[in-house]
């Protein structure tokens, strides 16, 4: 693997997903193979560039110095900053994507990859088990994003021969980087909250259910379905990954197993608006026939592996 002559960049890498899929990358391609980009300047060893996705000759000069043919392009605003500023994030969303994707189009970047959301959905979406193809009216500026970069992503490989791929990722859960301004992001903030015996006030409704995954899950589909063949990949918009539904209270129990005296309370604010639009939980057959995917982590697996990581992390700093 190490010697194959694809090299990867990451935009984005300094995100909660991008510090975890550059480290799984390098691991597999070795460091020098992965160049790692953000707005900000990053600290972390191996190659890295500062960069700012949506000034395309910068991206173009990071792309021909490094001589990557792969992008995983992660830079954008989710779904509860994106209501505070809508207009910096559909000017992000969309004109990095549109960067990328020109770019491929010129045979500058022969595979993106390009993360879309639950928020794609909408109020009149079936909630349980959503289906790939079905209604979607998503009425958040996140989800009409994402929505928009599904439909021009298909379009490019229609049209241009694009090779983009991309999964409509639940809310995630990891340790190694915070996430910020999501709406899910409540299923990470109460680990810090429990580990550092505080009571956890949950912006969420207690009974809101979402589908959500652990990073290590998230990464590996990631990684399995921009190496899966060509002609095995049938959805060019994005795929549907299911990962594991679950309720605050859910979360909360499982938790409270582990730590006898954890407390939560409960003040839904606005992203509670936005949960009720998304789905409870997904169907992800397309995932599971085109490229194999199946997920490893269930909740109480999730809630074990965050106190334990988690916990080590806060006595280290
Ligand atoms: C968010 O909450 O905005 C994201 C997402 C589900 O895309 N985590």
């Amino acid at each position: 693997m190490k010697g194959e002559n694809n090299k990867r960049l990451i935009i984005g890498a300094g995100g909660q997903i991008g510090g975890d899929l550059v480290e799984y990358l390098r691991g597999k391609y070795g460091n020098e193979n992965v160049v790692a980009t953000d707005i900000k300047q990053l600290e972390i060893a191996g190659p890295t560039e500062q960069l700012d996705v949506m000034d395309l000759d910068a991206l173009r000069g990071v792309i021909e110095k490094h001589n990557t043919t792969e992008v995983y392009l992660l830079a954008a605003l989710l779904s509860a900053s994106a209501e505070l500023k809508p207009q910096v994030a559909w000017d992000l969303n969309m004109k990095g994507l549109f960067n990328v994707l020109n770019l491929a189009k010129e045979g500058l970047i022969k595979k993106v990859f390009w993360p879309s959301s639950i928020a794609v959905f909408g109020p009149s979406t079936p909630k349980e088990s959503t289906p790939q193809n079905t209604i979607m009216d998503p009425n958040t500026v996140y989800g009409i994003s994402k929505l928009a970069g599904e439909r021009w992503c298909e379009y490019y490989h229609n049209k241009y021969g694009v090779d983009v791929r991309s999964i409509r990722y639940p809310g995630l859960i990891s340790w190694k980087t915070k996430p910020g301004g999501g709406t899910t992001d409540y299923a990470i903030d109460i680990f810090y909250s429990a580990l550092q015996n505080e009571i956890y006030t949950c912006f969420l409704k207690e009974d809101r259910a979402l589908p959500m995954m652990y990073m290590d899950d998230a990464v590996r589909a990631t990684v399995q379905l921009m190496e899966a063949p060509k002609e095995n990949i049938t959805v060019r918009s994005s795929y549907n990954l299911g990962g594991v539904s679950f309720k605050p209270t859910d979360i909360a129990r499982a938790i409270r197993k582990r730590i006898k005296d954890f407390g939560i309370c409960y003040q839904p604010d606005f992203r509670d608006e936005i949960a009720q639009s998304w789905p409870h939980s997904i169907d992800d057959q397309d995932s599971q026939k085109d490229w194999n995917w199946k997920n490893k982590y269930e909740l109480e697996e999730i809630v074990e592996v965050m106190l334990h990581n988690l916990s080590e992390k806060l006595q280290l700093s």
